[in-house]
């Protein structure tokens, strides 16, 4: 039988790769979106016409209860949240009930339904959880049983959601699990985080469109891997005859510094420093400064690899950006 799964986050960088897979292994595909007029969602109809839009929000429990009714899902993937970290420290409140209290309310929309025992679950748990500090940075790469320490107002709020995840999973025996995913990137990641505005004012330089790129902190490290790679992982963790949680990562961590110049290198720049200033508005009142993850546990179990590697991710993403600034004109 075809199974059925419901995605929130649809119109999201990981809502896009995971839509696509789900579609490509045969699921009939349903996508929450919000909104009475979201301009994405024209892209998302023409782009993925095999996926089923159903209106509802994270902050309205009504309509998650109804989407959950509307789709009859075996599977359901809880990507939707505020996931800009320097974002969350200027709404603070609204990421708490967003990204924190939505999950429960997407929990109990699942169990008002009748679905505790038959729906799996996934959350999107982050390594923003682990907060990069001295005395609970693990040498090898934060696992699964790493201490947390969240810095932001986003890193506190998914705690919240990891917990009430793994809560309902002991309490209900939901099949909900965790994936606590280290940054993955790609074409399709927003403007608005550091390597796809790197690669776009990259490829707007090379076209002669922009002279330089405002930046906040260089030195901040993060272990980033492709999106393409990683939505394959959560599809893994809800075929397991057991839930848990699980790390995504290269095991590789690099600075903001070390991907600008792998950026500028794919346009024949040696030099990146003529090319970008500082900014103290990108700067975050608190930083999580270095982020690596140990993905040996999904390895193990699930049979999950990143593919990509960070030059290959990097050259994939200044590419596509040419591509698309070449397109686009003048502008
Ligand atoms: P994006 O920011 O690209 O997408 C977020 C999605 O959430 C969008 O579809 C957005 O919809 C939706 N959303 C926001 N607010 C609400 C709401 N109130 N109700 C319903 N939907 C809402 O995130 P990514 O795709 O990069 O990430 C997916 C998930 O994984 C997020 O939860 C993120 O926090 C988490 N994560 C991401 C990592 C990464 O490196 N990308 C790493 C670890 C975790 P709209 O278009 O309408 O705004
Ligand atoms: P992050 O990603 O905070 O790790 O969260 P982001 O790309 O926003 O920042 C990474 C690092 O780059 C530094 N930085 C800048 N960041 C942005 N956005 N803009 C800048 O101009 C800039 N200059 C320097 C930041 O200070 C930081 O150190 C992402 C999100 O996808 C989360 O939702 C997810 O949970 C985590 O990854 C894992």
């Amino acid at each position: 039988m075809t199974k059925k799964a419901l995605v929130t986050g649809i119109t999201g960088q990981d809502g896009y790769h995971l839509a696509k897979l789900l579609h490509e292994k045969g699921y009939e595909v349903y996508g929450l979106i919000r909104g009475q007029h979201n301009p994405k969602r024209l892209t998302v109809e023409q782009e993925q016409p095999y996926i089923t839009l159903i209106e509802g929000d994270l902050l309205d429990p009504s309509s998650l209860l109804r989407a959950i009714k509307l789709s009859e899902p075996d599977e359901v993937y809880n990507l939707a949240a505020i996931s800009h970290v320097g974002y969350s420290f200027k709404t603070p409140q609204l990421v708490a009930d967003v990204t924190g209290k939505g999950v429960l309310n997407i929990l109990e929309a699942i169990r008002q339904s009748g679905g505790e025992k038959t729906i799996h679950f996934y959350q999107a748990s982050t390594s923003e959880m682990f907060g990069g500090l001295d005395y609970n940075r693990p040498g090898k790469g934060y696992d699964e049983e790493a201490l947390f320490h969240p810095r932001s107002p986003y890193g506190v709020a998914k705690l919240y959601g990891h917990w009430i995840t793994k809560n309902y999973r002991e309490s209900y025996g939901i099949h909900a699990s965790c994936g606590i995913l280290f940054n993955h990137e790609g074409e399709r990641r927003g403007l608005e985080f550091v390597t796809r505005k790197i690669t776009n004012a990259v490829a707007r330089i090379h076209l002669g469109k922009q002279k330089f790129i405002e930046l906040g902190n260089l030195d901040a490290k993060r272990d980033w891997g492709y999106a393409g790679d990683y939505v394959e992982g959560m599809w893994r963790m809800l075929q397991q005859d057991k839930p848990g949680d699980y790390v995504l990562a290269t095991g590789e961590t690099h600075s903001i510094g070390d991907f600008l110049e792998q950026a500028f290198q794919e346009v024949g720049i040696d030099d990146w420093k003529p090319y970008v200033k500082q900014n103290p508005a990108f700067m975050r009142p608190s930083e999580v400064d270095i982020l690596l993850g140990n993905p040996a546990k999904a390895e193990e179990q699930l049979g999950w690899k990143r593919q990509v590697d960070f030059k290959g991710l990097v050259k994939l993403m200044v590419e596509n950006d040419i591509k698309l600034e070449s397109a686009n004109g003048s502008k």
